[in-house]
């Protein structure tokens, strides 16, 4: 395991923390050295230009930042580093149903993209961050693909299930 921090999971309020938890565990489960810590956009926006602009310099290769409401944190963070930046928009206490938060992630100017996954999706972050640090970690990238494998034997699981239950299947 390294000894710094290669990705950074910062999110708006500990509010946040019960749906980031699942891009902290999948990080642990890959063996990836990552922090983990509240960066509020609009509460210390000063906190969060110094965090995002020493991010590089302090070794991090991934962000992944999650926000609920009117969340401008995966945005502003991916304005202010080089490094690829994954939000996860989060159904909040100020969502109105969560559309507020995705769309405020996801529709980003052309220049500066922010990697979106699904509402509360902070498990699929983790694992697209464990990708990009695969990309180029042959050990993280062999951990990717043995996991990406665990899948489809699961699914194949399944098929065998529901075929022992009865359910005609003349595919295979
Ligand atoms: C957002 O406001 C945070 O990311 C959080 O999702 C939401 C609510 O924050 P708290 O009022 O719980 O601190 O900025």
């Amino acid at each position: 395991m390294q000894n710094s921090p290669l990705v950074g999971i910062i999110m708006g309020s500990d509010s946040d923390l019960s749906i980031m938890q699942a891009a902290a565990d999948v990080l642990t489960d890959f063996g990836i050295q990552f922090e983990l810590t509240v960066v509020s956009a609009h509460r210390t926006p000063l906190r969060m230009v110094e965090y995002a602009q020493k991010s590089k310099q302090r070794g991090l290769k991934v962000i992944i930042a999650g926000a609920g409401g009117a969340a401008h944190l995966p945005g502003m963070v991916a304005s202010l580093t080089p490094l690829p930046v994954i939000g996860v928009p989060v159904k909040s206490s100020n969502s109105i149903d969560g559309w507020d938060s995705v769309l405020s992630i996801l529709q980003m100017p052309n220049g500066v993209p922010v990697a979106t996954v699904a509402l509360n999706a902070a498990k699929n972050a983790g694992i697209l961050a464990a990708e990009i640090i695969g990309a180029f970690d042959i050990s993280i990238g062999q951990k990717v693909a043995d996991y990406k494998k665990s899948l489809e034997s699961d699914v194949m699981g399944k098929v065998e299930k529901i075929k022992k239950e009865g359910w005609d299947n003349s595919f295979d």
